[in-house]
């Protein structure tokens, strides 16, 4: 060694007693980047939620509230915003225990940001998300929730979303874009007349010229949004390939698009849209999707990639499965009504198994900004001992890891899986 320089040091094996400690650590220090949100940057303005009145209508607590209260929900949706949030806070958080995932949720954002999660009135909370300025506010949030980006949920048919990128924003560096398709791929004969009026060439049941042009409007698109990836939700019933428009549209013109734009496509199947209307956003459910249909794209389409989330509990194996088999298929996220810590405790467990380091655990699915920093807090402190428990198995085998090893996997897991699976 020549003198005077320091000796690195040696990254040496990890005792098993110090496991759980250095994972929590090492999670803690590496941000992540959250690949599914609906949240925007705040070159959107006012589209993008925040606060306290928003926190507690999120539509998982307003789902909630029905099962406590016996309000029925036409009257709640004609009550104005601070109303319902009023009778959620007195309904959900001081007439009754916070203990569900959601619930709890707020409680965490709270005690988070130095508020009192036992107020009996919303006054107090209020004063203080009034007195914050977006600019100094979103990097504090983002901070507490150890998120570097966010990728946004964009929907080119949104009229008032699509006005502001008609403007030319630029968003915050840290809000990618997501383009969104379900209008076009699940309820097409509703949209195709938008397009239509747009200028573009297309007919009802997707005849003529309309693969073409309905990749052209993704495009045009995609050059204004810049997405990490194209996205669509798919309802426990899709089918592909199927005598239905929804095949046409995909194999003809939004799997060829994504390739043109090397971005892959985001499918989050299994959502039983509108079981019960009159919950408006809290009225969908769930149901188990047929993973042929992911079998046949992965395998006909191999020039594609696939970002997968399924909603069911009983698909998540068969996804890990077809994993292992494809490696144009990237298993992420536990969504939605899968986010809670038994469930994302087993799937994270089955996927470390069956498919080492090499999926994308979770995104937040966050509406309202500050869920960020409970979603995110929750995933670290579920998904923080399941990885210690790998690496204590793995020990026991013979090879213990080192720091440098528990910094490779979590880096994988939460930022650069992503960030190679979408690279051009
Ligand atoms: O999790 C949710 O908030 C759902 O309402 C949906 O938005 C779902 O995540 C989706 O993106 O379709
Ligand atoms: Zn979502």
């Amino acid at each position: 060694m020549m003198e005077g320089s320091v000796a690195a040091p040696v990254d040496r094996p990890i005792a098993a007693e110090e496991l759980g400690r250095v994972v929590e650590e090492v999670l803690a220090a590496t941000p992540v980047i959250d690949i599914h949100t609906h949240l925007f940057a705040p070159e959107f303005g006012g589209f993008g939620l925040w606060g306290i009145d928003e926190l507690l209508t999120y539509h998982y607590l307003e789902a909630e509230l029905f099962r406590f209260s016996p309000i029925p929900p036409e009257q709640y949706f004609a009550l104005d915003k601070t109303r319902q949030a009023d009778l959620i806070w007195k309904t959900l958080f001081v007439e009754n225990t916070p203990v569900s995932e959601a619930a709890r949720g707020v409680v965490a954002v709270l005690s988070a940001l130095g508020l009192d999660p036992r107020a009996r009135t919303l006054s107090p909370i209020r004063e203080f998300f009034q007195a914050q300025s977006l600019p100094a506010y979103l990097p504090r949030v983002l901070d507490l929730a150890g998120v570097s980006a966010v990728v946004m949920t964009n929907d080119p048919l949104d009229e008032t979303e699509t006005e502001w990128w008609n403007r030319g924003i630029q968003p915050d560096p840290r809000f990618h874009a997501a383009l969104r398709l379900d209008r076009i791929l699940n309820d097409w004969s509703a949209h195709c007349g938008r397009l239509a009026a747009k200028g573009y060439a297309v007919e009802a049941d997707a005849g003529g010229s309309t693969l073409a042009e309905v990749r052209r409007f993704v495009t045009d698109w995609a050059v204004r949004m810049k997405p990490v990836y194209l996205a669509v939700s798919l309802p426990d019933t899709f089918r592909f390939p199927a005598a239905d428009v929804r095949t046409k549209l995909l194999a003809g013109a939004i799997l060829p698009a994504c390739r043109d734009l090397k971005v892959p496509i985001s499918l989050m199947i299994g959502v039983r849209r509108q079981v019960n209307p009159a919950l408006r956003l809290a009225g969908d459910a769930a149901g188990k999707a047929d993973l042929l249909a992911l079998e046949t794209l992965c395998r006909e389409f191999p020039e594609n990639r696939f970002l997968v989330s399924v909603l069911s509990r009983e698909n998540q194996h068969e996804l890990c499965v077809y994993a292992r088999k494809f490696a144009n298929l990237m298993p992420f996220g536990c969504w939605w009504f899968l986010n809670n810590p038994s469930i994302v405790e087993e799937i994270t467990r089955e996927r470390l198994e069956m498919l080492g380091a090499s999926f994308i655990p979770q995104h937040s699915d966050a509406r309202i900004l500050e869920q960020v920093i409970y979603k995110w807090r929750n995933t670290r402190r579920t998904i923080g001992p399941l990885l210690a428990q790998s690496y204590r198995l793995l020990a026991q085998d013979g090879r213990a890891v080192t720091r440098d090893d528990v910094c490779r996997d979590v880096t994988r897991l939460f930022r650069a899986n992503f960030e190679r699976f979408t690279e051009g």
